[in-house]
């Protein structure tokens, strides 16, 4: 008989487990990484079959999968989506102890051959079933609890890897293909980095990202997202004629019928083979381009999958044979700031250390005091952290119910860093930034430190051996403080720094020396001034020929070089602004700092050079390219927004938004036919502007 603990213990799991099934799959939001979700989960199967008496039928142990939404129609699966039996065992054991049952299961002896079967990747997405009447997509579902899901046609059509018709002319009647929806890792960062500035919310792992877009209820939201699809098996089929006999060749043929499988897939004969691959894969598993939660082995013909059949809906021809969770949950020990080469001060979560991703992980990003806000996290919090691939740990949510009593107070950065923690210098946040900077520019030891790094880089000056810690000996011990001062470092300093032997201070002096001689466009690059990269510094050394003409240039003139907006020729004339900031190049002339100069490719003067113009609404015959590309011929600037410092809004039919600022800034406002007879005054004498 159950004792009343063991009783009290499972009603709170399955209130707990109730209530984070809700948070995922109602609300989207999930309140606990899947490695904890599964833990209680499988204390509360461990504690029903030790009692079987106390199992009640609306315990969470007594559904299969996920519960569909209301809101989408729920379709009955032809065939059953099965799931798939997962080994914990993350270790190559796990690869044996799967052949060892299967061999059992199908009678062999050591005496018999090796089994074969197909190694895939598990991807971690939301599964899905495709239908295909006459090589044409007709309906789409969701997995949902294996024998219903939910309809989500529209929003898989979004999904650009998903052919909407096969390629065949002969096409089986049906063909339905099985597979998982997920998103890359770069689409995912892209996505999110983009809501981020918009301040708009982020996901919180692709995977979330996926199953979330799916079961968006307005396919144009779930258009917006970036989503991809790999399959990994088959529904119904009828009416295929020269049907494959084994997995791998379903594969190949799904591929040839245009439906994406994944290229990472081996054919493997018995246990080595599959622990072969495990380990293959998980070695390269940061390096690819989506996140798995694991691989898959799958016995490859489907005459001995038959032959053993399926345990309470888990096949017992395949597993799933993990890898280390990617997110996991830890508590926020304190949150600190860094500060970066521009001064930006980045937030950081210090963590008690916990194992994710297969790394000890104690810091996590936060990036920003708008992310932070969004989270709300505070020091005491559980957290969810997530390391996949190298992107830097980040915490994606805070678990509220888990947060100390009573509240810690909200985080706010200059409330706790009124000064930088580096140098001292007051902080602020720019109007209009998501940053919070320090103003010490080149006092910080920070920012010099990280400037002399960027200006000793491959792509910069190309000071070979000049790295993070020769550079951080160099600033703590007050040798160097600008990048001018590198030039002036003798051989007896370098050879008595820590780990210098006189060998490699020799060479570190000779790499000094020959950098000397560069390019005008890797020292405007190494000067790493804010928004200028490595292309926009190659145009203005193009553009300029030669650094004075480029220091003596206003922000009119340096808009005229290609692709320098409003913002990139502030962020270069308040660079050369900056006495210091000449000192520190005079020096480095002065010092020996060389290269060849020229007169320079400008475009000669446009009518249109130091305007700037806006686009809106369809023009009558000029595609927005075509006008683009005259108006830059003509030494005019596009740009995306009207501001104050828009000369002329150029606007077609269903001019929106950008026209009624215009007409709010009084902002000159020309159809089609007046910037022709602006790019081309002697045809059209006098101006054309439109009058509203
Ligand atoms: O990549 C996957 N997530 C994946 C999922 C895969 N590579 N193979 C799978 N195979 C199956 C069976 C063995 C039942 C055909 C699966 C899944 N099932 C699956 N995914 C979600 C539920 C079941």
């Amino acid at each position: 008989m159950a004792s009343s603990a063991v009783l009290a213990r499972a009603a709170a799991l399955r209130q707990e487990i109730e209530r984070h099934n809700h948070a995922y799959y109602v609300l989207d939001a999930p309140t606990i990484p899947d490695a904890e979700y599964d833990r209680l989960f499988r204390e509360l199967q461990a504690l029903e079959a030790e009692h079987p008496e106390i199992v009640t039928s609306d315990s969470p142990t007594q559904r299969v999968g996920g519960r569909p939404l209301d809101a989408f129609p729920k379709v009955r699966h032809a065939v059953a989506m099965l799931s798939i039996r997962t080994e914990t065992d993350t270790e190559a054991s796990g690869a044996r102890a799967f052949d060892a049952r299967v061999r059992k299961e199908l009678g062999l002896s050591d005496a018999d051959p090796q089994v074969e079967y197909n190694a895939e990747l598990k991807f971690d997405g939301l599964a899905v079933n495709l239908r295909y009447e006459g090589g044409v997509l007709v309906a789409a579902a969701t997995r949902g609890d294996g024998e219903t899901g939910e309809e989500v046609t529209q929003n898989v059509r979004t999904v650009h890897a998903i052919p909407l018709r096969l390629h065949t002319d002969a096409p089986p009647e049906v063909l339905e293909v099985r597979g998982e929806v997920f998103m890359r890792r770069d689409d995912f960062e892209r996505y999110n980095a983009k809501q981020r500035e918009a301040g708009k919310p982020t996901l919180v792992n692709p995977r979330n990202g996926a199953a979330g877009s799916i079961r968006q209820l307005d396919p144009k939201l779930a258009a917006q997202r970036p989503l991809s699809f790999f399959a990994y098996g088959l529904g119904e089929v009828l009416g295929w004629t020269h049907a494959p006999a084994t997995h791998s060749a379903t594969l190949d043929a799904l591929e040839k019928l245009g439906v994406p499988v994944c290229p990472e897939r081996r054919v493997c004969r018995g246990a080595d083979e599959l622990v072969a691959f495990h380990a293959e894969i998980a070695a390269r598993r940061d390096t690819l381009p989506f996140d798995i939660d694991g691989v898959v082995y799958k016995v490859n013909r489907f005459d001995l999958q038959r032959e053993l059949g399926f345990v309470t809906r888990e096949p017992r021809w395949a597993v799933a044979h993990k890898y280390p969770a990617q997110e996991q949950l830890t508590v926020v020990e304190a949150i600190e700031v860094q500060v970066g080469r521009t001064g930006a001060l980045t937030p950081v979560a210090r963590l008690a250390p916990v194992f994710v991703g297969g790394v000890t992980v104690t810091n996590a990003t936060l990036h920003n005091q708008d992310e932070i806000d969004r989270k709300d996290v505070r020091v005491g919090d559980t957290v969810i952290v997530r390391r996949a691939g190298d992107v830097i740990p980040e915490v994606v949510a805070v678990v509220i119910d888990r947060r100390p009593e009573p509240a810690p107070p909200r985080f706010d950065i200059l409330q706790s860093y009124p000064a930088c923690p580096e140098c001292g210098s007051h902080v602020v946040r720019l109007e209009d930034e998501a940053a919070v900077r320090c103003t010490g520019g080149l006092y910080c030891p920070a920012q010099r430190k990280q400037a002399l790094l960027h200006f000793a880089g491959r792509r910069a000056m190309d000071i070979e051996g000049l790295g993070d810690k020769l550079v951080d000996q160099l600033v703590d011990r007050g040798l160097v403080h600008t990048p001018a001062d590198v030039y002036g470092l003798d051989l007896e300093t370098l050879a008595g720094l820590d780990r210098m032997a006189e060998k490699s201070a020799a060479n570190l002096l000779a790499a000094i020396d020959a950098s000397k001689t560069t390019t005008l466009a890797r020292f405007i690059f190494a000067l790493g001034i804010r928004n200028v990269g490595e292309a926009t510094a190659k145009d203005l050394a193009r553009h300029f020929g030669s650094l004075d003409k480029l220091i003596a240039a206003k922000e009119d003139d340096l808009m005229a070089v290609r692709d320098v907006g409003p913002i990139v020729a502030q962020s270069i004339a308040q660079f050369f602004g900056e006495p210091h900031n000449l000192d520190v190049v005079r020096k480095l002339r002065d010092a020996g700092v060389n290269w060849a100069e020229s007169a320079g490719v400008q475009q000669s003067a446009g009518i249109l050079t130091g305007k700037t113009l806006v686009l809106t609404g369809t023009l009558p015959t000029l595609t927005r390219e075509a006008a683009k590309d005259k108006i830059e011929a003509a030494g005019g600037k596009v740009a995306g927004s009207v501001s104050k410092k828009t000369d002329y809004v150029v606007a077609g039919v269903e001019a929106g938004s950008k026209l009624a600022k215009a007409q709010e800034l009084g902002v000159a406002i020309l159809d089609e036919a007046g910037l022709l007879a602006l790019l081309e005054p002697h045809d059209a004498p006098g101006q054309r502007t439109l009058d509203f």
